[in-house]
């Protein structure tokens, strides 16, 4: 503990502590931190969750021998308004990042790396940050433009210089992350957070990997034809993999001649590649754009054609981030550091893959509000395997914070998770979850709308140029296909779920609420 002074042990910290044998507390190094949050990455895509499509075994270790948690949401499921929510810890009416089109993340507002470097850690970010303004409370960082490119692309540097990287981003992401890691001041305890582009949409794969999963064949999902009976929300989007996804763009038929609304935002992407890259490129996707044009397939054959297309893409892309997840922890177990490091691994938010014909993310419906998180914990944490309690990405900064031996400041509105990985199951944890999501009118069309999910209802309400609330009982119907708001089999559960929204929204004072 040399070179750590714990600032304001909690007594929550001291009750962790408490966890650990005395031999092992005096011997235990301050705790380092490892974040690795991919973009767009759902837990249906990750063997350590979900059997049907793909194996992920460098993630699968991470859950293997940590932690599961089955329960896990984001407050906003959308990129920019996530990562401010899990950098403040604050719901989007606490940290003023509301959505990806109007806002500026306010940088000189309290995030948790600051805390944590004010504490002596030495922090450091790389990848994508979509927060607009430049990265406050990190000694390093690095971050992709915007959205970032697959190829060859442009990062940001702390100089506020740009330069272009050759390569794949996921690569070179974690090439950054590991050189940072071993360049670090080694005598001190430090908090890396490694955020992916990956598996952002248009799903670029790396080009050793465009043969993969070829020979799958993939069954859509049981909700793949949803009719969105009763809610008329669902049915106004725009992320319908049968009618939204471009044909050029999103499915690489990339025929000559052929143009679509964003072909030429395909050919911007594709064009950053080297000659190698692009010749392996052409060759793979020449293919699949010929069989597409002489096949002159129509209704559902093009929709399932689609959605065929799509997941492959996408699954190649999630190859990639696997095997460099294996690779980075693989370094961290090679200079000993596991056994001081929590490693978590999650996503911006979760993604539909099909579940309702749909693409993108954006609604409370389960796919796009739960995220994936599974962590590593340090020596002296035994619990292992599944915890089922509700959490929120709100939750990840007090409970790095309560790691590090920071006291939690009072005005975070999420939980610290260290008791649940100390094994216990406090028996006041949260029973419900508040959401929030703003951007409309924008890109996919999914209209304004704020909840609360108990571990058996949700309640819904979409304002803004409609008023329709929608109600599921998950526990009979978890596709979410039966809207019961008004059925009066459930009078009294809605009012009492209506109630708890408005605590909610009391408690995190959101000014756009609704009056009983
Ligand atoms: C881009 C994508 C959208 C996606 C948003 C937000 N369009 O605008 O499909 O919903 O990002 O994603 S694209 O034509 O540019 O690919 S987020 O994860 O960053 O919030
Ligand atoms: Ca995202």
């Amino acid at each position: 503990m040399s070179n750590f002074i714990i600032k304001h042990p909690s007594a929550a910290v001291l009750m962790g502590m408490a966890a650990i044998s005395c031999s092992q507390k005096e011997k235990q190094q301050p705790y380092n931190i490892v974040y690795i949050m991919t973009d767009d990455h759902t837990a249906q895509m990750m063997s350590c969750y979900d059997h049907r499509y793909i194996d992920t075994p460098n993630l699968d270790r991470i859950a293997a021998d940590g932690v599961r948690f089955t329960n896990s949401f984001v407050a906003n499921s959308l990129s920019g308004p996530s990562r401010a929510c899990m950098l403040t810890g604050k719901h989007s009416c606490g940290n003023h990042f509301y959505d990806n089109t109007h806002c500026v993340f306010d940088a000189s507002q309290q995030t948790f790396p600051k805390l944590l470097q004010k504490a002596g850690y030495q922090t450091a970010l790389i990848g994508k940050w979509h927060l607009e303004s430049l990265p406050t409370g990190f000694d390093f960082w690095q971050i992709v433009p915007g959205q970032g490119d697959y190829y060859n692309p442009d990062f940001i540097t702390m100089q506020n210089d740009t330069i272009r990287k050759q390569g794949y981003l996921t690569d070179l992401i974690t090439d950054d992350a590991i050189d940072w890691i071993d360049g670090r001041d080694k005598s001190k305890p430090f908090c890396i957070l490694v955020h992916h582009k990956a598996i952002h949409r248009d799903w670029l794969a790396d080009t050793t990997h465009l043969s993969l999963y070829e020979d799958r064949t993939i069954p859509v999902p049981e909700t793949f034809y949803d009719d969105y009976e009763g809610r008329p929300a669902a049915a106004a989007q725009e992320m319908s993999i049968d009618k939204d996804l471009d044909l050029v763009y999103d499915l690489k038929v990339q025929t000559p001649g052929r143009k679509s609304r964003l072909s030429g935002l395909y050919y911007h992407f594709i064009n950053r590649m080297k000659p190698d890259e692009r010749a392996a490129w052409d060759k793979f996707y020449d293919k699949v754009a010929e069989d597409f044009e002489s096949r002159n397939l129509q209704g559902r054959e093009l929709a399932e054609w689609k959605f065929d297309r799509y997941m492959k893409d996408y699954m190649k892309v999630v190859h990639s981030l696997d095997e460099n997840v294996g690779r980075l922890l693989d370094y961290l177990e090679k200079e000993g550091l596991l056994k001081n490091t929590l490693v978590v691994y999650t996503s911006d938010q979760g993604f539909y893959m099909g579940e309702h014909g749909w693409f993108d993310k954006r609604f409370m419906y389960e796919e796009s509000f739960r995220t994936p998180l599974i962590m590593r914990l340090p020596d002296g944490f035994d619990r292992r395997g599944d915890i089922d309690e509700m959490v929120q990405n709100i939750d990840y900064a007090p409970t790095f914070l309560e790691l590090a031996g920071v006291e939690v400041p009072e005005d975070i509105h999420g939980v610290s998770l260290m008791p649940l990985l100390r094994g216990e199951h406090p028996k006041d944890w949260r029973k419900s979850l508040y959401y929030h999501f703003y951007e409309y009118p924008a890109e996919h069309m999914v209209k304004r709308h704020y909840g609360v999910r108990t571990e058996r209802y949700k309640l819904i309400h979409f304002y803004n140029d409609i008023d329709f609330w929608e109600f599921y009982d998950l526990q009979e119907d978890p596709h979410e296909l039966h809207n019961l708001y008004g059925d009066p089999a459930y009078t009294e559960q809605i009012a009492e779920t209506k109630a708890e929204l408005l605590r909610l929204q009391e408690q995190y004072d959101d000014p756009i609420r609704n009056e009983l």
